[in-house]
């Protein structure tokens, strides 16, 4: 098998004193690392003592900030960040006390627990089973300003920015700090023995005589680009190699770590024996760019690594609705520049690197021969690809990753989808799903459910009216069941009215990571629905006895993103099903060879 590297790769230095290896390992920041679990005796005084305390359910970032904290990732914090740490960190990247740190780490409740808190007491964190992971002694209860705070970490507080929306939108009012003892780490099945804490890594550094580590964070796959900058990065520091990729939270719609990670295990062996190790770190990204390569320079120092790669809009969200970048493509590096001699911790900046057809190798951009020509393939055109089942050229990934991909990627006609109607009641909605239904049990290949409103109102949303609260409720609903089917590659056929716009936009956003959705719009006028009135529902509606009636006592918003709009008026249920058809083999949906 070939090795990426065209360049040979020189032995990492090895730190060879006999006396207390891991005495020669970088510090941790702040000079100690910090480690919050509790003595087995003091975790269970701790658990007994819980029984009367107000508890705290982690949102998913909250329980990736807490592992960070007990493991001593977060070093040298101790605990979630009062008032004074907050302040100084987002006025000037500071701690109180003067120690470089870039974003805040904030406990953020609702107000209906802040009100059962007083300080001086106890509140216990527990993951989303209820299992008790560690306890906050409660320091500090305050308001931080949002704003404020996504203007200061951000220099944004446009909703475009993920960050920024998570923080205004998804976030709870309150923050409470104080110092976290840990009862246990949080509990992951998944990969174990690639979830080192930072004192394991080191220990592992110590004993295989690692004394200069590279750490290279990512959040995508590694293609050929990736592990040419990285094997460069560790020629240039003489370091050994560790691929530190977040498996906590990442971007909003980014590749699922467990694909990831078979991607980045992959190509382990593509590298020089001997000089890579692979460890997850379980961060939750805020995606803010200079300030966040910061963070993960900390990070890194923690778990023992002295130099950090840092390449092209680091840690970056990418662009705004108007198409204009969040930062500047090189901030990041600058601000580690900055501050890298404090740190300790040696920033490896690169540039982008483009692969270069006539050498068939890839090279930073300030290093291309003029005139030479460059092929790249955009994180966009990479998501086309793979959700169109198009090849991805050998020059661009190893084949291994290029098959991991596949695995996660079916082709269109492999996938699961949703076809989604709306449209009053009466507009031929149920007629059609029911025409789809059979067509695609006669085409077989994949299970179909059809998720008719009727049905779920029986069987799923009895108890509900149809108020609009009510009706997005069953909407949601079948929105969830939807997303589960697609994304284990079956064929959903909803048809409700669904008549509001922003819930019907929730539910594409769920299924849409895991498969096709198709919005057709059954735009049947009204004046045809109520004089075909099957069901005499308009009548009795214009008698006032149905109340908030679709059409006419309530309203219906019409989708302005429908993919399809089909009128039924003078179409029979079988050509407005082939028109669906036919839509879904443009797009691919059905009608591969090997789905016959
Ligand atoms: S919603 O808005 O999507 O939750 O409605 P949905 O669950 O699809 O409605 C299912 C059927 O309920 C009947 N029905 C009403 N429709 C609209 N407004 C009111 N007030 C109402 N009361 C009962 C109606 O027959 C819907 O079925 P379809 O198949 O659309 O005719």
């Amino acid at each position: 098998m070939s090795k990426v590297s065209v360049f040979p790769v020189p032995a990492p230095e090895r730190d060879r004193s006999a006396e207390s290896p891991a005495s020669h390992l970088i510090e941790p920041h702040g000079g100690e690392l910090v480690g919050l679990l509790a003595e087995p005796d003091r975790a269970a005084e701790l658990k007994a003592a819980s029984r009367d305390w107000p508890s705290w359910d982690l949102t998913p970032r909250q329980y990736c900030d807490l592992e960070l904290l007990v493991n001593g990732g977060f070093s040298p914090l101790q605990g979630f960040m009062k008032r004074a740490d907050h302040d100084s960190v987002c006025d000037s990247m500071r701690l109180a006390d003067g120690t470089l740190w870039p974003i805040p780490i904030l406990l953020d409740v609702t107000p209906q627990t802040a009100d059962k808190l007083r300080t001086g007491g106890t509140l216990a964190l527990r993951d989303p089973e209820g299992v008790m992971l560690a306890v906050l002694h409660v320091e500090e209860i305050w308001e931080p300003d949002r704003e404020a705070d996504a203007q200061a970490v951000f220099g944004t507080t446009s909703p475009d920015h993920p960050g920024v929306a998570h923080l205004l939108h998804k976030s709870n009012g309150i923050a409470v700090g104080g110092r976290v003892e840990g009862l246990q780490l949080p509990a992951h099945y998944d990969f174990r023995h690639l979830r080192q804490t930072p004192a394991e890594l080191r220990a592992d550094f110590a004993r295989e005589g690692w004394r200069r580590v590279v750490a290279f964070q990512t959040r995508n796959p590694m293609h050929r680009a990736h592990c040419e900058l990285t094997l460069r990065a560790a020629k240039e520091a003489r370091a050994n190699l560790l691929i530190h990729p977040t498996v906590g939270m990442t971007k909003p719609g980014d590749l699922d770590h467990y694909t990831r990670v078979r991607c980045y295990q992959a190509v382990l062996s593509r590298f020089p024996q001997h000089t890579v190790k692979l460890a997850l770190l379980p961060l939750a990204m805020r995606m803010a760019g200079p300030r966040e390569a910061v963070l993960h320079a900390i990070i890194r120092k923690n778990y023992g690594c002295t130099h950090f790669i840092v390449g092209r809009d680091h840690a970056g969200p990418g662009k705004d609705s108007q198409g204009r970048p969040f930062y500047g493509p090189y901030d990041a590096q600058e601000l580690l520049r900055r501050h890298q001699q404090e740190l300790g911790v040696e920033m490896v900046p690169f540039q982008m690197v483009s692969y270069v057809e006539e050498l068939d190798t890839y090279m930073p951009q300030d290093e291309i021969p003029p005139g030479a020509r460059t092929l790249d393939i955009s994180g966009t055109e990479l998501r086309r690809r793979l959700q169109e089942g198009r090849e991805l050229p050998a020059w661009f990934t190893f084949p291994e990753v290029a098959d991991e991909l596949r695995r996660t990627h079916p082709p269109r006609h492999k996938q699961g989808f949703t076809v989604f109607l709306t449209g009053l009641s009466g507009a031929g909605k149920s007629t059609i799903a029911s025409v789809l239904l059979v067509k695609f049990m006669e085409m077989g290949g994949r299970p179909v459910t059809l998720l008719d409103g009727d049905i779920v109102r029986k069987n799923l949303s009895s108890e509900l009216t149809f108020s609009k609260e009510h009706r997005d409720i069953n909407i949601r609903r079948i929105g969830f069941v939807a997303s589960e089917i697609t994304k284990n590659g079956g064929i959903a056929l909803c048809a409700p009215i669904a008549p509001y716009d922003s819930v019907r936009k929730e539910v594409r956003s769920a299924i849409e990571p895991g498969g096709g959705f198709v919005l057709v719009h059954v735009a049947t006028p009204i004046e045809t629905c109520e004089e075909r009135d099957r069901k005499g529902l308009y009548a009795k509606a214009r008698a006032g006895l149905i109340k908030e009636f679709t059409g006419i006592s309530d309203p219906y918003e019409e989708p302005a993103d429908a993919d399809l709009v089909i009128d039924t008026t003078a179409l029979s249920p079988e050509e407005a099903a082939q028109e669906i058809l036919l839509y879904l083999e443009r797009e691919g949906y059905v009608g591969g060879l090997e789905a016959r």
